[in-house]
């Protein structure tokens, strides 16, 4: 039998967290024959509720959970974490503005950098969940020296499996038969759902939708769906975004379909013409733990023009932090 591993998630005892922990308990992320030891942070007054979390989390006597450890100190809560899912995040209250908010979650993310990158395994791998999720990975990459900074990656995958679902309910066609749709840029209302390289059963998607109805309703639909679920459930995505984060793990350490590709938020290489080192939505590969930019696409001047401005919203967030002291 395997060896367990440390996987650390913040923000434990919210609600993406209520979800993501029963799901990480029971194998759906690393795989059914890997068991798991939970490393679980939160604020000082939400241990409380967090322990009650725990409570629960041991009544559903998960074979491969192995052990759970509580704490509001980062550095015990990374240390030798071989994964590390950062959801804790500051929201954006009424009259914030964007400075204010990237302000207060580089008080976050900033110190948790640097925790990772004092205690947490050399090859721990990072996913940013919590807003904005892309610049939040980037303060905690910059933060963290010592480490690979292609280990931190931000969460596109939520809108990568909306842009899936709403594809398929306008072909009339299940989940399973579409393949390689891209989340460029920034998980915000700027992002690029791509449906260019996009297939339904082998077919180009966008020879089977109009390409008014692609530019005009399935962008913005997908890119506005984050606030459709708050106005119908009057919070925001839960379940949905912890099975996307379970989705970018289990894909990042256990590998793609050959042939298929997903969206991760990666530290851009300067692929495509993104600035090097923005934390942005590619299409990737992954084999052996390792991902790699899908190369080679054909990028239209439609595709393009989205692509950038996705970027100029990104470079505007980086230089924001970067005023603040955070990177
Ligand atoms: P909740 O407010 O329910 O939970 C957040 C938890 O984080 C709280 O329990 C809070 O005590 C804790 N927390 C705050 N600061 C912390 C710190 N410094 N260390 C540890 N824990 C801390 O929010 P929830 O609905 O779970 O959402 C979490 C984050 O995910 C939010 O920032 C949200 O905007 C973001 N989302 C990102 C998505 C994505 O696709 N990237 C989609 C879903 C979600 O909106």
């Amino acid at each position: 039998t395997k060896q367990p591993v440390r996987v650390a998630v913040t923000g434990a005892a919210g609600q993406i967290g209520y979800s993501l922990l029963f799901r990480i308990a029971s194998g759906d992320m690393l795989g059914k024959d890997q068991p798991v030891i939970l490393q679980l942070l939160e604020i000082t007054p939400a241990l409380k509720a967090l322990n009650g979390v725990v409570m629960e989390l041991r009544d559903c006597a998960f074979p491969l959970l192995a052990d759970i450890v509580t704490t509001d100190d980062p550095m015990v809560a990374f240390k030798d974490a071989d994964y590390a899912l950062l959801v804790g995040a500051m929201p954006r209250k009424a009259g914030m503005e964007r400075g204010d908010l990237l302000g207060a979650n580089g008080g976050i993310f900033k110190p948790q950098g640097e925790a990772l990158n004092a205690v947490a395994s050399r090859d721990v791998k990072v996913l940013v969940v919590g807003n904005p999720a892309n610049t939040n990975a980037l303060i905690a990459q910059q933060n963290a020296p010592d480490l690979d900074p292609r280990q931190f990656t931000a969460m596109v995958r939520l809108d990568h499996n909306r842009a899936i679902s709403q594809l398929a309910e306008k072909t009339g066609q299940p989940v399973s038969a579409i393949k390689n749709i891209t989340i460029w840029g920034n998980h915000s209302s700027t992002q690029y759902p791509d449906l260019s390289q996009a297939t339904v059963n082998g077919q180009p998607a966008l020879d089977l939708v109009d390409r008014e109805w692609y530019e005009t309703t399935y962008i913005p639909t997908v890119a506005k769906r984050g606030a459709a679920i708050i106005e119908a459930r009057g919070a925001s995505s839960a379940a949905s975004a912890a099975s996307a984060a379970i989705d970018h793990m289990r894909d990042w350490a256990l590998g793609t379909p050959e042939g298929e590709w997903v969206s991760m938020g990666i530290p851009s290489d300067g692929s495509y013409g993104v600035p090097e080192g923005l934390i942005y939505g590619f299409p990737v590969r992954t084999r052996n733990g390792q991902y790699e930019i899908v190369q080679g696409l054909e990028i239209s001047d439609f595709s393009r023009g989205k692509m950038d401005a996705t970027a100029q919203e990104l470079i505007e967030e980086r230089d924001e932090v970067r005023k603040l002291g955070l990177v």
